[in-house]
């Protein structure tokens, strides 16, 4: 996307070593207590990589007492500058930056996400990311305020405490920066679990943690399945949990703050986004973007435009040259330069889009390109596959496929389109495709999505807030509004002799 910064393609290490598979806590790496493991798989090859130790409540328990430990009054991560906080970070982005190759090819390993992508997308907007706000460390702070009465009133943007944070499979990496990030600007303390199919990543860039010099318990990373999710979700000595991923889970992690002590929740759930492809736009240029809206990151991404709606008189010319378009992508070894998909990434994942694809032929809905495996890899791959005639009420257009299909739906009317498009529980982008200014204006006024892309799709950048309406969650990532989910506001009111203009 444009928000990206293209550098030119250094060669991977196909085969990276594994440095660290244990549990990061006050930094340094520890064994599970119940001495379990789990084996982490690349999905290129459905082989084991490494086995990687296992978390439950009690080692969840441990990372939180040091990430208490850390935030105590006095400790020398509450006793810092902002300043030095910002630079941290930055020491960070840099030693990322410093290990960008390996990074991306451990990436590609364990998500089978081509490295092209991981090298030249993930990875600069990642270190991007934290660069972003580090530079906020610093530069967020409260008001002064005229309070009615004798009294000089001021407001101090503190931070929450104890941040439990959960992400997902499909941007590793970049997940863990958009969390890291705002978090430890303002001053939090972490206790991050990554997901157990892509654990990886987020242990190495642990150990980069301790090299930049962040003090120990600020930042912990306990790898661990949805039991350790639960642990932090519900213990009541975490402050905040941010979580991204299954509108499920999310459901679970806004219960488990209830049943406790109403931690802070903020979540970045699913999507069924429409991307609305309306007569009168470049037609070369939506095709290619709608499939890079949807086949993008093999289609694990939580915005895919994956209601593709296009308008009646260029409806057919779309199907043909958006099934063309796919079965063109190339699909295979994530490591070769080349390769436009990889695999998906795990078995799991696989079989339920291939369950879906199904679905949609029962249902009626015409297979124009796809739906199998591709012959002869051994890996998690699903054919780029696209469906047309689809139907509002099919279930490939309501429930989140979170895979390489494309739905297209055909659509008449402006008013109608919008009233189709935001009926879905979801609601975390949007797609508009045209050349027709007051077109485009009606739409993005009306689409009930947290992101709306006019003439693109999937451009993201760290100023730019990103959450969603409805059941895609709440709470933005990225941009100012960031911050606010990691600071409690208070108040402070001090009484003066007299008050003066
Ligand atoms: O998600 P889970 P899964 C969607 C996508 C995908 C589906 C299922 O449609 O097909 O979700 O994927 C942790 N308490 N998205 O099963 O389970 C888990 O260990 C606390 C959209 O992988 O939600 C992992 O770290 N945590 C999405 C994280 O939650 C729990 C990205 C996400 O896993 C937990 C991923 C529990 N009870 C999937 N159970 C997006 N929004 O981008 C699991 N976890």
């Amino acid at each position: 996307t444009a928000a990206v910064s293209y550098s030119s393609l250094p060669e991977p290490q196909t085969s990276p070593d594994v440095l660290y598979t244990g549990l990061f806590i006050n930094n340094e790496w520890h064994k599970s207590k119940s001495g379990k493991s789990f084996e982490t798989i690349n999905p290129t090859t459905a082989k084991s990589i490494a086995e990687v130790q296992s978390a439950g409540k009690e080692d969840i328990d441990f990372a939180v007492k040091a990430a208490r430990q850390a935030f105590k009054l006095g400790s020398p991560w509450r006793r810092m500058d902002a300043s030095d906080r910002g630079r941290l970070l930055y020491r960070l982005a840099d030693l990322m930056e410093r290990d960008q190759v390996y990074l991306a090819s451990l990436e590609t390993l364990d998500n089978g996400k081509p490295y092209s992508m991981s090298y030249n997308v993930d990875l600069p907007t990642a270190i991007k990311n934290l660069r972003y706000f580090a530079g906020w460390a610093d530069k967020t702070h409260g008001k002064t305020i005229p309070m009615d009465g004798e009294f000089f009133s001021y407001t101090r943007h503190e931070p929450v405490g104890v941040c439990g944070q959960i992400i997902p499979w499909n941007f590793p990496i970049l997940m863990m920066a958009w969390k890291l990030g705002p978090a430890l600007a303002t001053g939090n303390t972490i206790v991050l679990k990554p997901a157990e199919q892509t654990s990886l990543t987020a242990l190495y860039i642990a150990q980069l943690v301790k090299e930049a010099g962040f003090p120990e318990g600020v930042v912990n990373v306990v790898p661990g399945f949805g039991e350790a999710g639960a642990a932090l979700a519900n213990h009541s000595d975490v402050d905040k949990v941010a979580f991204t991923g299954s509108t499920d889970v999310g459901k679970l992690i806004q219960l488990a703050s209830g049943n406790t002590n109403l931690k802070r929740v903020t979540l970045e759930l699913g999507g069924k986004s429409p991307n609305i492809i309306l007569a009168d736009t470049d037609l070369d240029y939506a095709v290619e973007t709608a499939h890079f809206g949807l086949f993008f990151n093999m289609g694990q991404c939580c915005c895919a435009g994956s209601r593709t709606f296009v308008e009646d008189k260029i409806y057919d010319e779309f199907v043909e040259r958006s099934a063309e378009r796919a079965k063109q992508r190339t699909v295979g070894n994530p490591f070769d330069l080349t390769t436009e998909q990889g695999p998906q990434v795990n078995e799991e994942q696989m079989q339920k889009i291939l369950g879906l694809i199904k679905t949609g032929q029962d249902q009626g809905a015409k297979l124009v390109a796809g739906g199998n495996r591709p012959d002869g890899l051994p890996g998690y791959f699903v054919q780029p596959t696209v469906f047309a005639d689809v139907n509002d009420n099919m279930t490939i257009a309501r429930e989140e496929i979170f895979g390489p299909v494309q739905q297209l739906i055909r659509f008449k009317q402006l008013d109608e389109v919008i009233e189709r498009a935001n009926n879905s529980d979801y609601g975390l982008a949007a797609g508009v495709f045209t050349k027709d200014l007051d077109k485009a204006n009606y739409l993005v006024n009306g689409l009930r999505a947290g992101t709306i892309w006019v003439n693109t799709y999937n451009a993201l950048a760290s100023q730019t807030p990103f959450g969603g309406y409805k059941m895609s969650g709440h709470g933005r990532e990225n941009g100012e509004y960031a911050l606010s989910n990691y600071t409690e506001v208070k108040s402070v009111i001090v009484k003066v002799p007299q008050k003066n203009s």
